[in-house]
């Protein structure tokens, strides 16, 4: 049997494993809307695999209103988004994986190797409920379990430490640039699903071109470079 020489896959979720990332966008530029300020896809870019406070900021500083609103004042407009975001997650149903990904999994799996989800979604669990995927993954790191958000690699190595995977010999899957840079610093090999990102090791344009034989083998020629 031939050796093995990857420990473990760590998908993203939102954007990943299915198109919640697009509930997201739509739930925020509602929010951005009854303040005035107007957001595209364009600038949703920018707030994928941000945490829910943080992208917050992001917004009000896109309509210069970062100095308006008190603490409590971003909190309930946090909660307003969020309501609005988890109306969107009730429709959701295992239709809803993103192409190529069970495929994916069940070919990952049958090679012994470990899988693990890595989201700083705080609605990650129900998410992985509502596309029954809630017993597939090895282990689930989600905002619960980290205190620092994409970019940082914490998150990323809580996952590999939690597998007992060597970052080195694990490969992380990801649709947001700060996803691929939390990567990076992890150390790990980074595949990034989407147009705009550059640093990834390996990019596809969509989750259908994530194939198990061609990621091992662009894997093998980086870890061999
Ligand atoms: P919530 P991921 C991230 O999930 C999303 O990409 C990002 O857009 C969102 O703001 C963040 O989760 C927080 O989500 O408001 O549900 O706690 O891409 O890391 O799976
Ligand atoms: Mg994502």
């Amino acid at each position: 049997m031939e050796e093995k020489f990857i420990d473990a896959v760590v998908f993203d979720l939102d954007g990943v494993i299915t198109d919640s990332a697009h509930y997201h966008f739509l739930a925020w530029r509602e929010l951005a809307r009854e303040l005035g300020i107007s957001i595209n896809e364009v600038f949703n870019e920018r707030l994928k695999g941000v945490s829910r406070m943080d992208s917050l900021e992001l917004i009000l500083q896109e309509g210069n209103l970062q100095n308006d609103f008190t603490l409590s004042e971003k909190a309930t407009m946090a909660e307003k988004k969020n309501l609005h975001y988890c109306e969107f997650l009730k429709k959701l149903t295992p239709q809803d994986i993103m192409p190529g990904i069970l495929e994916l999994i069940t070919n990952i799996k049958i090679e012994g190797i470990s899988i693990g989800l890595a989201s700083v979604s705080r609605n990650a669990s129900t998410v992985l409920k509502a596309l029954k995927l809630e017993d597939t993954f090895d282990y689930v790191v989600d905002a619960a379990k980290v205190k620092k958000s994409k970019p940082d690699p914490e998150i990323f190595l809580t996952a590999c430490k939690q597998l007992d995977a060597n970052p080195k010999r694990t490969i992380g899957i990801e649709d947001a640039s700060a996803g691929i840079d939390s990567i990076k610093a992890s150390e790990m090999f980074a595949v990034g699903v989407g147009n705009t990102l550059n640093k990834a090791d390996y990019k596809v344009h969509s989750t259908k071109e994530l194939q198990w034989e061609l990621i091992k083998a662009e894997y093998k020629k980086w870890i061999e470079r």
